[in-house]
């Protein structure tokens, strides 16, 4: 009956199914009319607090509420395990406002947490100045008692205090009304292990050695140019990911600093590696291709022999083989194929165990045929305040290839 989400602008799970309309805001409101402090808890000892994630001791707090409290599948067999250092990479991406990193206290004990970045989207034609809502969560002994509509509220009035009405996030529930639904797919790399952690089962027909082999890669990239992103390739990897992003309905529109900060590895940095991006350079210096993925452990929950998976999240890229008039899918299929395949061996030689993409982008032109296969897991993505027709997601939809 969604108690909450049914006073909030979002469209219903019912609407707008059966003819295209115009797309826009559902609610249009000023700056002058947003309350300038936040809506009181109610609780005594629990207060309203801005986390400075720039101080290690905070950050600290947030990652050990997230690594206890945060996501997990629905079996309970995994739990996400944002590291200190992905954290950072995903909160204070260029324009990052302090203000967004809300967290509440009870007796001085961090225990809920919300926050959003700034971001620009594009959806179809139209471009809205919005923010991205991430990393919300409750403690789990403060389950169910309605939190998460307060800290819901509380950062969309901070939000609407900066003049930002839209917002975009992802959830594995189903709310009113997802803009577009993906399925997770995994390949596995290191069989064995999730075999052992129980996330890989052996084919009833099929023996362990045979599904070893199945998932083996070589020790070497084959395409010719590929070598890891650098400072002088943010330009060229700019321009063709714009390029590229194009052919989409739903995405954002980066800027030359946000290209930076997700895509370039900065050698010098101390901590976790977080982003592997690769480029494929011509003889002529051009730049023709880039892929990427991000590292993002999980902890394995109940099991004797691992505590945890490091998994690859595929991640952004972008071909001219995509790009050519008039295009030609079989090409871009081939080196897509070919990019993603070495893209699994550098996962492999970089000590992954899987890697793991989204039913989004052209992403079904490789999934299959690169091993990977359906997952459990549903992400659904959402729009604040925002009327759009739905925009296709999964593989072989129609309007995605
Ligand atoms: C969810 N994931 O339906 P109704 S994703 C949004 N996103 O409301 P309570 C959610 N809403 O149905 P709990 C949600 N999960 O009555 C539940 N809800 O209308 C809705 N899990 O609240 C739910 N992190 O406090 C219901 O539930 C109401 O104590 C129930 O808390 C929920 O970060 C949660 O999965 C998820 O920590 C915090 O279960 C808790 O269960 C938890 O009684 C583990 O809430 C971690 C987890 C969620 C990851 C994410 C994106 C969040 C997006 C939030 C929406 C942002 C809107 C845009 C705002 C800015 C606008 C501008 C401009
Ligand atoms: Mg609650």
């Amino acid at each position: 009956s969604y108690k909450f989400w049914s006073t909030q602008p979002v469209m219903k799970l019912d609407e707008g199914a059966d003819k295209p309309f115009e797309e826009g805001p559902l609610r249009i409101m000023k700056v002058e009319d947003i309350p300038t402090s936040p809506a009181p808890l109610g609780i005594d000892k629990f207060e309203w607090v801005t986390m400075d994630l720039t101080q290690e001791s905070q950050l600290k707090e947030v990652y050990d509420l997230l690594n206890y409290h945060y996501v997990e599948d629905e079996e309970a067999m995994f739990r996400f395990k944002y590291g200190t250092d992905i954290l950072k990479w995903a909160l204070l991406s260029p324009g990052w406002k302090k203000e967004w990193h809300v967290g509440i206290r009870g007796n001085g004990k961090l225990c809920a947490f919300i926050s959003a970045i700034p971001v620009q989207i594009r959806i179809r034609d139209k471009v809205v100045k919005g923010s991205e809502v991430n990393f919300m969560v409750v403690h789990k002994k403060l389950r169910n008692k309605r939190l998460a509509p307060v800290l819901i509220k509380e950062i969309t009035r901070l939000c609407n205090l900066d003049g930002v009405w839209q917002a975009i996030y992802t959830a594995g529930v189903v709310l009113p009304k997802p803009v577009s639904t993906c399925r997770y797919y995994h390949r596995a790399i290191n069989w064995q292990k999730l075999y052992e952690i129980g996330f890989s089962p052996c084919p009833p027909n099929s023996k362990h050695a045979f599904q070893v082999r199945k998932y083996a890669l070589p020790d070497q990239t084959t395409t010719k140019g590929l070598r890891e992103m650098e400072a002088k390739d943010i330009d060229a990897v700019h321009h063709l990911l714009k390029r590229y992003l194009d052919k989409f309905d739903l995405v954002p529109e980066f800027s030359r600093e946000e290209v930076e900060h997700w895509l370039l590895h900065k050698k010098e940095s101390t901590g976790e590696r977080v982003i592997y991006t690769y480029v494929v350079e011509d003889d002529k210096k051009k730049i023709t291709d880039f892929f990427s993925f991000y590292a993002l452990d999980s902890s394995v929950i109940q099991n004797q022999k691992h505590s945890v998976i490091h998994a690859a999240y595929g991640f952004y890229y972008a071909t001219e083989s995509g790009l050519t008039t008039p295009y030609d899918k079989s090409a871009e299929k081939a080196r897509l194929n070919a990019l993603m395949h070495d893209a699994l061996i550098l996962a492999k030689k970089h000590k992954f165990d899987v890697f793991n993409a989204l039913s989004l982008l052209h992403n079904g032109l490789f999934l299959e045929e690169q091993k990977f296969g359906p997952g459990d897991g549903q992400l659904h993505f959402y729009i604040f305040n925002y009327r759009a027709n739905p925009i296709a997601g999964g593989v072989n939809k129609k309007n995605q290839l």
